[in-house]
């Protein structure tokens, strides 16, 4: 697929939630540079209801509210141009956060920026949306790991900025993501600058030395080192 300009479409039931939190560092260089584009869309624009109520009591009974199919089929017609999976423009993806989805990974990441040219994220809220939204609208239901958030904003964010800084040059030659952590399957190795001394806390000397094929080494060590003391998961 051409990589053209990134659209991604963030619908919430708190617009507000969004005002500042894209404006910062390589996210707001990359929308500067036109590498993306995030829109942020209140759900009540889209409601019919006189009131704007998006949510409503569950089928069946129980706690809490759920948000309403109407609302989300609503702005996925408009944001995407059709409410039907199955026509959607190649590149599209339309990306529910719940804690019911699969687990937000960087090879996830890695897949939606490879594959997509525009994503809706829908903010899950109350305790739940309507199932039929997963029936008929989701490509990729995501959670972004085994806790439970209040909704699906704090997600969206997380996805936004994991994918953002793997599309084609959002970040500057200094920095690269062939060597974040899990790019290898290790944790990253440990950082030092200077000083190379404070309070008497030493920088590791084969840092010192300027010998790269040591200074390699080293940090390949520390990086296992890290990864099985913190993340042992990571090298069975
Ligand atoms: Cl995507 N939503 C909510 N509500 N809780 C979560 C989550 C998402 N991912 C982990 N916990």
């Amino acid at each position: 697929m051409t990589k053209d300009k990134m659209k991604i479409n963030i619908l919430t039931i708190f617009p507000e939630f969004f005002r500042e939190v894209f404006d910062f560092g390589i996210i707001r260089r990359a929308k500067l540079a036109k590498i993306v584009g995030i829109n942020i869309h209140d759900l009540r624009d889209f409601t019919d209801d006189k009131h704007r109520m998006v949510d409503d009591r569950p089928f069946g009974g129980g706690d809490g509210m759920v948000l309403q199919a109407q609302p989300i089929f609503a702005a996925i017609e408009n944001l995407v141009g059709t409410c039907e999976r199955e026509n959607y423009p190649d590149g599209t993806k339309v990306i529910l956060l719940s804690p019911q989805g699969r687990v937000f990974k960087q090879a996830v990441a890695k897949e939606f920026a490879a594959e997509a040219n525009h994503i809706v994220l829908i903010c899950g809220r109350y305790e739940g949306v309507d199932e039929r939204v997963n029936e008929a609208l989701v490509t990729d239901e995501v959670s972004i790991g085994d806790y439970v958030l209040s909704g699906g904003e704090p997600a969206a964010i997380v996805v936004v900025d994991a994918i953002t800084r793997l599309l084609p040059n959002a970040l500057g030659s200094e920095t690269s993501a062939e060597n974040d952590s899990f790019s290898d399957g290790l944790l990253d190795c440990p950082h030092y600058t200077r000083p190379a001394d404070f309070r008497g806390m030493r920088v590791p000397e084969v840092l010192l030395n300027g010998n790269h094929v040591e200074i390699e080494k080293w940090r390949k060590e520390k990086a296992l080192e890290k990864t099985r003391l913190n993340r042992e998961d990571l090298l069975k």
